[in-house]
């Protein structure tokens, strides 16, 4: 069995819109109202898979989920007269954010061996606290074999889980035994702290992680004042690389030092507020970046939303780090603008799992064809522009689920229409 890492990216739902529903997710609020373009966005997500698969490297998907949610403003009660955030809520494609769809404790790390996902329970926002039971259903599809995989519910609603997000794994390499840390918020500041430590300490029991091997590290309250809603607006990591900026963590030297205990080859790239202030960080999603291991020895990547790579002060820091001797050797900017738009960058869009692709259902794997046969159907069929007003529309809800219906066709995979 080879294990490797394999991204899944979620592919942008039709209903892709902006409604500014998540409290302190800064890009979201601030582009609520605006037309959102479904087709482009999706189109701009496999765009960027084809670029991580032209590197080498293996790609999933994973799929939008069925929007309008009718039965879900039947059990709301929902009339026209009724709070429109529920409607929007309802027609919402949040799940294209993968980074939030579970968290993912590989098979060298679990007590059986076994590589554990849990679905996020997403409860501290109403639009995404829907999601989790249609998301779980694809992943018992995509991830069934029981011998390498065991899909976990989401953790019960009283504390908030919010997934991948808010855990990084470090290792030597990524089929070598890890370490996992789990980053939560102290709620109580002016916005939502959506990972709770209780939901985390929760997945890591049951994923059978060693607590010797486990850290629970609290996030800065102020990056979540500052826009941080997730851990991975403000640190990425991959292998033995943690790349960091300095005011991500309540206790940043306890933290590095937790790290460099465990895993004593750990190698920290603590980005210095007197180079990249907290908010440009934020603005520009530096950190929401993908930290790739290229093949055959090619050192790291770091795929940045073009937002990061044509910010004045982030791409000074970019090529000094560049041009050092640091463990990332290439900067790859990619144009994910209309899923930033609503405070998802690169990072988002995706989900990591170690795992040996042929342990996986092949129909949610990527190559070539495939994305060519995806790009076609989202093309014919998912709307080009949503405009708020639209929400709720019933020509526009049929045109949205005959669309996701025509991608299940195409994947081979309507048995979850
Ligand atoms: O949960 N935005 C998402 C963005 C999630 C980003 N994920 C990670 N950082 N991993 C959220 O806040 C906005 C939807 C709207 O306003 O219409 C939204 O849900």
């Amino acid at each position: 069995m080879s294990l490797t890492e394999i991204n899944f990216d979620g592919i942008v739902g039709p209903s892709h819109n902006y409604a500014g529903l998540s409290l302190g997710n800064l890009a979201a609020t601030a582009h609520a109202g605006e037309a959102s373009h479904p087709r482009a966005a999706a189109l701009q997500g496999l765009a960027k898979m084809r670029g991580n698969m032209a590197l080498g490297l293996p790609q999933g998907v994973l799929l939008p989920l069925p929007r309008p949610n009718a039965g879900w403003l039947e059990r709301l009660a929902w009339t026209p007269e009724a709070d429109r955030a529920l409607l929007a809520g309802a027609w919402s494609a949040s799940a294209m954010w993968t980074a939030n769809a579970a968290t993912v404790s590989p098979a060298p790390d679990t007590a059986d061996g076994r590589c554990h996902l849990t679905a996020a329970n997403l409860v501290t926002m109403p639009h995404r606290a829907q999601e989790w039971p249609d998301t779980v259903r694809q992943l018992r599809l995509a991830f069934a074999d029981g011998h390498h995989f065991a899909v976990h519910d989401a953790v019960p609603p009283c504390f908030g889980d919010e997934g991948a997000a808010n855990h990084m794994r470090m290792a030597v390499e990524h089929g070598a035994p890890g370490i996992e840390i789990f980053v939560y918020g102290r709620p109580g500041g002016r916005f939502p702290a959506r990972q709770h430590e209780q939901a985390s300490r929760a997945v890591a029991r049951r994923h059978g992680l060693d607590p010797a091997r486990t850290l629970f590290v609290e996030q800065a309250a102020e990056a979540i004042e500052a826009g941080a809603f997730h851990n991975d607006v403000v640190a990425v990591a991959n292998g033995p690389v943690l790349f960091t900026h300095e005011r991500a963590f309540a206790d940043p030297d306890g933290t590095y030092a937790a790290i460099r205990r465990l895993l004593p080859g750990a190698q920290i790239i603590v980005v210095p507020e007197a180079e990249v202030s907290l908010a440009d960080a934020i603005a520009s999603y530096l950190f929401n970046a993908q930290l790739l291991t290229l093949p055959d020895g090619g050192g790291m990547a770091l795929v940045v939303p073009g937002e990061a790579w044509t910010h004045l002060r982030v791409r000074p820091f970019l090529e000094r780090m560049l041009a050092g001797n640091g463990p990332i050797r290439q900067v790859l900017p990619v144009d994910v603008r209309e899923s930033m738009a609503n405070g998802g960058g690169p990072a988002c869009l995706r989900l990591r799992v170690v795992a040996d692709p042929a342990a996986v259902d092949p129909r949610f794997l990527l190559d070539e064809t495939k994305a060519a046969l995806l790009e076609q159907v989202i093309a014919a069929h998912w709307p080009e522009e949503i405009a708020p007003a639209q929400l709720g529309d019933p020509e526009l809800a049929r045109q949205i689920v005959a669309a996701r219906h025509a991608l299940l066709d195409a994947l081979d995979l309507l048995e979850l229409a």
